[in-house]
């Protein structure tokens, strides 16, 4: 019976909207990346969290850091981006947002301009290969690199939305959520909102940010990441959760992620089950599937299990999922069409 869901779990048709480029990467693109670079000595376990381990946030953290060393040319960027585009679509993904935070390697001469063009470009060579996967692209500012980084990267935004005829769709907040204040970078932000860009911004990662997720909320963004601690039975408050209601603004939840990064204390007390009992949208993700050792296919899964979840349940998630992502209603239109071509039979 287990096989048979799992199958059922690959079959069917999924959007992904919250995945960080980097993060992403399987074993087997970071085993081509090693050999690409044995001098750096790095091993699997400074990349990855396997099933049963556990990290602080802060550990997580330091991981990412591991893999910039290892992706650090434009060939490194097209062959990984490639790569993880390429392993969604065997997931079952037929609608993929990808996120990453644009870097320059003095080294290698890559800039934050050739960064995203190279991006860019693997999403068209993989759709010239004929995958069968719809890709967007959200810019992301790393809150980490302060506010004139934050501003310069809203612009670079701009320009891509304005160049590439709507694949870059959007900006995401993003980095270690104890690191500065959202404040600072409202400016940025609302420019970002103000010039088109969709804003998908991580929220209440941690305790205690409810001053800061109420500024950001006021905006208002148009998809929240994780949301782990607004509401108030973990420590947010009512007002924060009536605020995110008001603007029906979608979360994108990220159980295996919340769980080894020990947000979260197992997969049954995860916030999923207080939004979706409220009926308010969500969408299952995987924020970093490399890292934390998943896919989306599983995620559907764990969730199923962890709230007595029946397959017609999940594929009712998966199908309103389509309405939360930020390309426009006809492609929509085109995915809720393909989506009921492809529905799977239940077991
Ligand atoms: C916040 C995260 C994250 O941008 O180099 N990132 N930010 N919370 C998380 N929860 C675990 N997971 C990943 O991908 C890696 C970067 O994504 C952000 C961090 O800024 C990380 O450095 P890119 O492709």
């Amino acid at each position: 019976m287990e096989k048979e869901a799992d199958l059922f779990y690959r079959q069917l048709p999924k959007v992904e909207l919250h995945a960080h480029l980097n993060g992403s990467v399987s074993f087997s693109t970071i085993q081509k990346l090693m050999d690409r670079k044995p001098h750096l000595n790095i091993q699997h376990n400074m990349t990855a969290i396997r099933n049963g381990q556990k990290r602080t946030l802060d550990e997580c953290f330091q991981v990412f850091k591991v893999i910039h060393q290892l992706v650090d040319t434009e060939e490194d960027i097209l062959m990984v981006s490639k790569d993880v585009i390429r392993e969604f679509a065997d997931d079952g993904v037929k609608y993929l947002e990808l996120r990453s935070t644009p870097r320059e390697e003095k080294n290698s001469g890559m800039t934050k301009r050739s960064y995203i063009h190279t991006i860019m470009e693997a999403i068209r060579q993989c759709k010239n290969e004929g995958l069968d996967i719809e890709v967007r692209f959200l810019v992301a500012v790393d809150r980490r690199n302060g506010v004139e980084v934050a501003m310069e990267t809203v612009k670079l935004a701009e320009e891509f939305m304005l160049a590439t005829d709507g694949l870059v769709v959007g900006l995401d907040l993003s980095g270690d959520p104890t690191v500065s204040h959202g404040r600072d970078l409202l400016p940025a932000l609302q420019k970002a909102k103000n010039c088109g860009l969709k804003l998908s911004l991580h929220l209440s990662e941690v305790p205690s940010q409810g001053e800061e997720s109420e500024l950001l909320l006021n905006i208002p963004p148009d998809r929240i990441g994780h949301g782990t601690f607004l509401h108030p039975e973990v420590g947010g408050s009512q007002s924060l959760v009536d605020q995110v209601r008001k603007n029906n603004i979608p979360l994108e939840l990220c159980l295996t992620s919340n769980v080894k990064g020990q947000t979260v204390a197992s997969y049954s007390e995860h916030h999923f089950l207080y939004w979706y009992q409220m009926e308010h949208p969500s969408v299952i993700c995987t924020d970093d599937k490399g890292v934390f050792c998943t896919d989306l296919s599983q995620e559907y899964h764990l969730a199923a299990s962890a709230f007595s979840l029946t397959q017609e349940d999940m594929w009712g998630h998966s199908f309103k999922a389509i309405d939360c992502i930020f390309a426009p209603d006809s492609i929509k239109q085109h995915l809720r069409q393909r989506w009921l071509e492809l529905r799977p039979a239940l077991f």
